[in-house]
């Protein structure tokens, strides 16, 4: 048997900011399919049957290192194998996390049980069924210790434990900062058109989803390190977590 506290306990050892823990059932509507070309998303038994508990693992993006994205080489890319979330970009905080997630999914394996890390399902809806934050205005989720710069994955485990008591659904109030401060108009309260998001512009350089006037804003505002990298974009993470933080409510 393990219970949650052991799950905390090696969590924290492993230096996992935050886990929160749902069952299977609970994920059970998670949206599924195709988001753009990004990602697949899939239903969490479709990804794993035997899952019986879903730990959602979080991890405080401290450095701005964790918003660095690399790519192979152009003619590396053609017919390069896709991650997890369906990108062949690689990300440092997915490598970190992961790992650390995969130790996780061991300390379980040596308790007798099956499990296996995923980033195919949807994360932000688990994460606020798991307990780790609402759904802010800019689609993230925003923990309320750590504000907007956490990311997640998941652990898919066949151990039965005591699930979280979910986040409350909505903590935004009246503050419209993300919406204001996004460059190309690309947030709604809750909604985003990922197209005009720059994150996207800037992973999807032949997209012809992107229009002209957000093209030229990611070559004015995307910085890019090396040829093949390139630094997204975190303005509506950064007003969130200052406006978060003068007000004492973050670290
Ligand atoms: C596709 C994708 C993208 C796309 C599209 C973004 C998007 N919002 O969908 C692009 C490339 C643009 C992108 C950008 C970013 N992403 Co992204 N992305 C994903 C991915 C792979 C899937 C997201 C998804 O399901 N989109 C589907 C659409 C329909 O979702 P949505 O627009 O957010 O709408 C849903 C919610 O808002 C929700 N909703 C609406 N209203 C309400 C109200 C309440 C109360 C609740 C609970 C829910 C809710 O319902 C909608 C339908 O499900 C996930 C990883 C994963 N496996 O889940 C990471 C993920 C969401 N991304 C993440 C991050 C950090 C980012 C960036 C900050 C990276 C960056 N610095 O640029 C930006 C943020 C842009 C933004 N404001 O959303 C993190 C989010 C962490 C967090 N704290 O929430 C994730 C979880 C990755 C991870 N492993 O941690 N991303």
């Amino acid at each position: 048997m393990v219970t949650n506290q052991e799950i905390a306990s090696v969590s924290k050892t492993l230096g996992i900011t935050l886990v929160g823990i749902t069952s299977a059932d609970r994920l059970k509507d998670l949206p599924t399919g195709s988001v753009l070309d990004v990602v697949n998303l899939q239903g969490v038994l479709e990804v794993f049957p035997s899952t019986m508990s879903v730990l959602i693992a979080a991890y405080r993006t401290w450095d701005p290192i964790f918003n660095v994205v690399a790519s192979g080489p152009r003619w590396l890319r053609e017919g390069a194998p896709l991650d997890d979330e369906g990108s062949e970009f690689y990300q440092l905080y997915s490598q970190v996390l992961d790992a650390k997630a995969w130790a996780l999914a061991h300390y379980l394996q040596m308790n007798g049980f099956e499990a296996v890390v995923s980033r195919r399902i949807s994360l932000k809806p688990a994460a606020v069924i798991a307990g780790l934050g609402f759904c802010g205005k800019n689609t993230l989720v925003i923990n309320p210790e750590h504000g907007p710069y956490v990311r997640f994955t998941a652990v898919l485990t066949s151990a039965r434990l005591d699930p979280d008591e979910p986040s409350a659904k909505a903590g935004c109030g009246e503050c419209t900062r993300c919406i204001d401060a996004c460059p190309t108009g690309a947030l709604k309260p809750y909604e985003i058109d990922i197209r005009r998001c720059l994150t996207y512009a800037a992973e999807n350089q032949e997209s012809p989803l992107v229009e002209e006037d957000v093209r030229d804003l990611e070559k004015k505002l995307i910085k890019r390190p090396t040829l093949n990298s390139f630094i997204e974009c975190t303005i509506c993470q950064d007003v969130c977590q200052a406006h978060l933080h003068t007000h004492g409510e973050t670290r």
